[in-house]
């Protein structure tokens, strides 16, 4: 392939591996398996494509290892190697913890800065595409390289069950199954920052409010109902557990409430500021769940009540909830808040 052909199909499948990769994080259905399978692709094609283009640039990075664009150029190289032995180490089932972070934390800190990098590079390197550079030859020559790097993802599967390595008990999501049917016993996990001091259940009450005919407030004895649900809470940070959870529909909130004709979304706000919102339909299938495995939910993990998302990764399911409400639109700066969330003394948001 023509230089310029290399680096911007490298360009190209680093971008669509950054793309999917944030899009695994949100993929909680099985039907979603194979966004799981893209990404693998895209990380393969991108392994692919970097052997042409190191090929190419040796003569100058290792000979030039006294100027900086070497070791800028080194350091990216590094970077995609390592993002690709994690991910590759992560799904055949590496169980390896560094300074406290599993391979696939270390994964997508690898690629985020990855990413960044090659974006700089970009923007001070990048040449256009010519008329020779867009040659049907050519773009025969990068559609061999997606082919190939499209056949590795099954292989690599096919490898991982005949070997019988660790990684074959993977969910799709790629988490491992950690305490399921154990009650209060699988791990306590934050997004960030989120760590209330624990909220007197005797005085705490959810408020449902928003665009209904009547708020109203609701205690836990009340919540402790007889909904129950089985489901499985998946991490994005590789983990997952299923339980039997038991409290109230949201749906019979909701009808309580009795919800206006405008409404399309529903918004679950954490005593933390912590927030999430769901389309009206899919929200009235969740569970507020004030029990796990016949326990009450201890502080950990969300009480006095937590939502319990199906189908959702971990990151919807917000704990130490405050807050339903209900909103014509999705709440964007649930993107933020998740973030900051912790950071900010809960006094000071509310709720
Ligand atoms: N308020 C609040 N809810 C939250 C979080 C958080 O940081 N704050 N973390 C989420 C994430 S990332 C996960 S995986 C689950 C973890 O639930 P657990 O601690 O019960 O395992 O809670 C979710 N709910
Ligand atoms: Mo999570």
């Amino acid at each position: 392939m023509r230089p310029r052909t290399t680096d911007w199909s490298l360009a190209l499948a680093t971008g669509a591996a950054f793309a999917t990769g944030l899009w695994t994080l949100t993929t909680g259905q099985v039907e979603g398996w194979w966004v799981f399978a893209l990404h693998g692709a895209t990380g393969y094609l991108t392994f692919l494509l970097l052997i042409p283009k190191l090929v190419r640039v040796r003569n100058r990075l290792l000979p030039g290892i006294r100027s900086p664009r070497a070791w800028a150029g080194l350091a990216t190289t590094a970077l995609a190697l390592l993002t690709l032995v994690c991910g590759i180490a992560w799904v055949s089932g590496g169980g390896i913890v560094v300074l406290g972070y599993n391979l696939l934390n270390w994964h997508i800190l690898f690629g985020l800065v990855l990413t960044v990098l090659l974006s700089a590079h970009m923007v001070v390197r990048a040449k256009p595409l010519r008329t020779e550079d867009r040659s049907r030859r050519q773009a025969l020559r990068a559609g061999a390289f997606a082919l190939g790097a499209a056949l590795i993802w099954p292989l690599q599967e096919r490898l991982i069950g005949t070997l019988g390595l660790p990684g074959a008990q993977r969910r799709f999501t790629g988490s491992r199954e950690v305490a399921s049917f154990s009650g209060n016993g699988f791990p306590i996990v934050s997004w960030m920052a989120d760590r209330p001091a624990p909220l007197d259940v005797a005085t705490w009450r959810l408020r449902v409010t928003g665009l209904v005919s009547e708020s109203f407030a609701v205690s836990h004895d009340e919540l402790d109902a007889r909904d129950e649900l089985t489901a499985t809470l998946d991490c994005t940070g590789g983990f997952y557990t299923t339980q039997h959870w038991r409290g109230t529909r949201v749906g019979a909130l909701l009808d309580r409430a009795g919800v206006l004709p405008e409404a399309r979304w529903v918004r679950f706000v954490s005593v933390t500021g912590y927030r999430w919102s769901l389309p009206l339909e899919q929200a009235r299938e969740t569970l507020i769940a004030v029990r796990v495995g016949g326990e009450p939910l201890s502080h950990g993990h969300g009480a006095p009540a937590r939502l319990v998302a199906p189908g959702e990764r971990g990151f919807v399911w917000v704990k130490w909830l405050a807050l339903i409400d209900v909103r014509a639109e999705p709440d964007p700066a649930q993107l933020v808040a998740i973030n900051v969330s912790g950071f900010v003394a809960s006094d000071d948001v509310g709720g």
